[in-house]
């Protein structure tokens, strides 16, 4: 299944792709990062994205419990990192095209609305503590 395989992608640097893409497309995602090398492909970029997309692998394998997996990374974001809400759809779209660059055949318009609606799931969870 097109989730499950997407897992391999932390391991293959998509991760850093993925935050390439989105400090590229949206420069103001920039600004949580000023203490990193934002070149593309720095040691530090290669490092988060593996962590993000490991994370992204941690909700797929809690489908049925999405918020309690992720719940200790929401409250880092919201109440640590304070990262604005808005930037998680950004995310979430990069992540979306990563995807469907990685894995044209299988990026049905089946598993297209299922990867959006996952990422919304995993994003709404994220930033739910804002509240
Ligand atoms: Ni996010 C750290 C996962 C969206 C800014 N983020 C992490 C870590 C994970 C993670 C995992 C590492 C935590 C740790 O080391 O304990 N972030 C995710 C996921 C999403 C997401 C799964 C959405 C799908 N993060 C975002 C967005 C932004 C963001 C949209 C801002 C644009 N994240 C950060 C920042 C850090 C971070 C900043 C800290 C980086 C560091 O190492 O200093």
């Amino acid at each position: 299944m097109l989730l499950g395989r997407a897992l391999f992608l932390a391991e293959g640097g998509a991760g850093s792709l993925v935050k390439g893409w989105l400090f590229a497309s949206y420069p103001q995602t920039k600004t949580y990062f000023p203490h990193f090398d934002l070149n593309p492909g720095s040691a530090q970029l290669r490092a988060h994205g593996s962590k993000v997309v490991a994370a992204v692998g941690d909700a797929v394998k809690s489908i049925d419990n999405i918020a309690g997996a992720l719940s200790k990374l929401s409250e880092l974001h919201a109440y640590i990192l304070r990262v604005d809400p808005v930037n998680f759809k950004l995310l979430s779209h990069c992540l979306l095209v990563t995807v469907a660059l990685h894995f044209p055949a299988e990026f049905t318009a089946d598993a297209h609305a299922a990867w959006d609606k996952f990422l919304s799931v995993v994003s709404n969870v994220l930033t739910e503590k804002y509240r």
